[in-house]
């Protein structure tokens, strides 16, 4: 059903030599990690900005905090899917290639994939607030209230990037100019309803770069695609990639 799309989606890529995957939630659903928007999302029923704003946090911290270690329990179990070890491994066939996620699960990682672009930060890092120190948290279960930081007592949060705020300087410049080179651009798994994040389908397009969608669903930015492999990820991108290798 998905073979000429995937056949289409190999003959794109086995020419190019700079290729960026940017990736959201979906890339992690097959994993059992529940995306945000959507039926059974995380956000479903839920008021976003009581969560993921920093307004929220400082109305009710307790209650932010916990909805992050609820989703650090889940997560620990959690393992990557065929979808992220696919992406992992192009780092190997392509010259020039990035993750750039907006996933704080750390899963890319887990996959083997190096140098991911996080454009959300990350659910296994703290953020004090008093003195600024990041640092790398993996401790499952931690705590039911915000830690206290151990260099200066203040609060800490998770170091993600909540609405309202700005994403982290260097991790955008970096991803802009790798999604500004690409030939080709492999959008997994988001709505791309967020920005700045969604905006770099439409930068990259205009760049010249072609455009595959993988995900079950048209994301706000699939006019945009020239291929669009609608299925699971953990699914398609095997396919993908299996079809890579014959020439
Ligand atoms: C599958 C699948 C399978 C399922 N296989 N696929 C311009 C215009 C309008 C608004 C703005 C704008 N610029 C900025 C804004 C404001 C705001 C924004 O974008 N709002 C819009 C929602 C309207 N943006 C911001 O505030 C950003 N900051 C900023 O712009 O700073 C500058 C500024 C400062 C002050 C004032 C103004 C500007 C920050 C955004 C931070 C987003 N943070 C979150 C939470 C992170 C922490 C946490 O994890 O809790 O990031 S929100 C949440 O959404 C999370 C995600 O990374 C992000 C994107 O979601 P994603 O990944 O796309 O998930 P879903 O659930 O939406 O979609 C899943 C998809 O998977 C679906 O399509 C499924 O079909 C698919 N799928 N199964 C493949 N098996
Ligand atoms: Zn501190």
């Amino acid at each position: 059903m998905h073979e000429q799309e995937v056949a289409r989606a190999a003959e794109l890529l086995r020419s190019a030599e700079r290729v960026v995957a940017f990736t959201g939630a979906g890339v992690s659903a097959e994993s059992g990690v529940p995306t945000f928007r959507g039926a059974g999302g995380l956000w479903e029923g839920q008021a976003v900005e009581e969560l993921a704003s920093p307004r929220g946090f400082y109305a009710d911290p307790v209650k932010v905090w916990r909805f992050y270690e609820e989703r650090r329990r889940n997560l620990a179990g959690v393992r990557p899917n065929p979808a992220h070890h696919v992406l992992a491994g192009w780092q190997e066939r392509f010259p020039q290639y990035a993750v750039v996620t907006q996933n704080v699960d750390g899963l890319h990682q887990a996959a083997g994939a190096r140098g991911v672009l996080e454009l959300h930060g990350s659910i296994w890092r703290v953020r004090c607030l008093g003195c600024g120190r990041e640092r790398e948290e993996r401790t499952v279960p931690l705590s039911q209230v915000p830690p206290l930081c151990p260099e200066c007592g203040a609060m800490v949060r998770p170091a993600v990037v909540w609405f309202g705020e700005f994403l982290p300087e260097t991790v955008m410049a970096a991803a802009f100019a790798a999604i500004e080179r690409c030939q080709v651009l492999v959008v997994v798994g988001t709505s791309a309803v967020v920005y700045p994040a969604a905006g770099f389908v439409e930068i990259a397009a205009a760049a010249g770069a072609k455009v595959i969608e993988v995900n079950p669903e048209a994301s706000s930015m699939a006019h945009f695609a020239d291929v669009a492999l609608r299925g699971p990820a953990g699914q398609l991108l095997p396919l993908v990639d299996a079809r890579l290798e014959v020439a």
